[in-house]
């Protein structure tokens, strides 16, 4: 047998993500395409981003933007650029009929009064912006929450404001030494690797589990002596080996890709409240809510530091929210040590 025969029979078992979230997609009754259609809308803009991304020392599209978002950060243009294509892309979907985004203050309405709106997205276009210029792996984020019964289009918020439980799918793109997509509909996590050869997301870690058990934990240490004391002794115990083993520490300072090594790897990503911000940094409904939808699909575990992240109900769009998440023998003892 020839080599390209191999080849075409070795590619042509090649899953995409497309074909992957139609056979998904079944789980919904009445989706009739339209979820699929909506996921294509962030599979195509987190392409163009990722083609952003990966020539950003190139063009120019370096430095910051000038302004300043929601969140009072100097927005980079790679953000806006970021926010602008999502924002596009999702608002041609029919299926959309809300959107809301880390980098704009207020949701936008799309489809008003179309009966075909049954969903919204959240998300944080490129979470971990502020690593841009320095070449270090940055993420996009997004939710997809259904339409409450009976709600009105015009009554966005209780679209939006829904437990992280809710969600009916949720993922990211983490824009690293590959280009890689992770999501989950309730059925498992799954992850794809973009080929830039053909342009296609294709299926490389099929029902990812997150281990039982990692080696790493990861915090900004250099706020230890600002977390409530709890998170200081739960640290020293990972460091000193009470689970086992003595611990190493990762930290990237880009919530995705640090959040990817923990999934892929084990262990444990931890953002707590401070001084500062004793209601943490991360945002719950773009940031902390996808994030603990995958670790809890993949066997692992998401906490605000007393109870599940997916049970607290937001009160507003950019709240923000204290994060420990990872494997669950971790979780567990940091949970043995909340409750001491
Ligand atoms: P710090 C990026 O700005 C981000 O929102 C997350 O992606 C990341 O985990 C965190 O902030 C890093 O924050 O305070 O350690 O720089």
């Amino acid at each position: 047998m020839t080599l390209d025969a191999d080849v075409f029979r070795t590619e042509h078992r090649l899953i995409t993500v497309q074909q992957h979230i139609l056979q998904e997609q079944k789980r919904f009754p009445g989706a009739s395409g339209e979820f699929s259609w909506l996921l294509s809308g962030i599979t195509l803009a987190t392409k163009m981003i990722q083609a952003k991304v990966r020539r950003a020392g190139l063009s120019d599209i370096l430095g910051t933007h000038g302004e300043t978002n929601v969140q009072g950060e100097v927005q980079q243009k790679l953000d806006v650029y970021a926010n602008e294509v999502l924002a596009h892309c999702l608002s041609v979907r029919e299926s959309i009929g809300v959107l809301a985004s880390e980098e704009n203050e207020q949701p936008i309405m799309v489809h008003n009064n179309s009966p075909a709106a049954n969903y919204a997205v959240v998300f944080d276009p490129l979470d971990g912006s502020s690593n841009i210029d320095v070449n270090v792996s940055v993420g996009t984020t997004f939710s997809i929450l259904r339409r409450p019964e009976g709600a009105s289009l015009d009554d966005h918020e209780s679209w939006l404001l829904q437990p992280g439980r809710k969600q009916i799918a949720a993922g990211y793109v983490v824009y690293g030494s590959s280009t890689i997509l992770v999501y989950s509909v309730g059925n498992g996590v799954h992850g794809f690797t973009l080929d830039p050869a053909v342009g296609a997301y294709v299926l490389s870690h099929p029902n990812m589990r997150m281990p039982e058990q990692g080696k790493y934990y990861s915090v900004n240490e250099a706020y230890r002596d600002t977390f409530p004391p709890r998170y200081g002794e739960y640290i020293d115990r990972l460091r000193h080996g009470a689970l086992g083993h003595r611990y190493a520490s990762r930290y990237i300072g880009s919530m995705v890709a640090d959040f990817h090594r923990t999934l892929l790897k084990g262990g444990v990503f931890l953002y707590p409240p401070t001084t500062d911000r004793p209601e943490g940094k991360l945002r719950l409904l773009y940031e902390a809510n996808p994030v603990a939808f995958l670790a809890e699909q993949a066997g692992g575990k998401a906490l605000d530091g007393t109870r599940c992240v997916l049970d607290v109900q937001p009160s507003s769009i950019h709240q923000r929210t204290p994060l420990v998440v990872g494997s669950r023998v971790e979780l567990a003892e940091f949970e043995r040590i909340a409750a001491v």
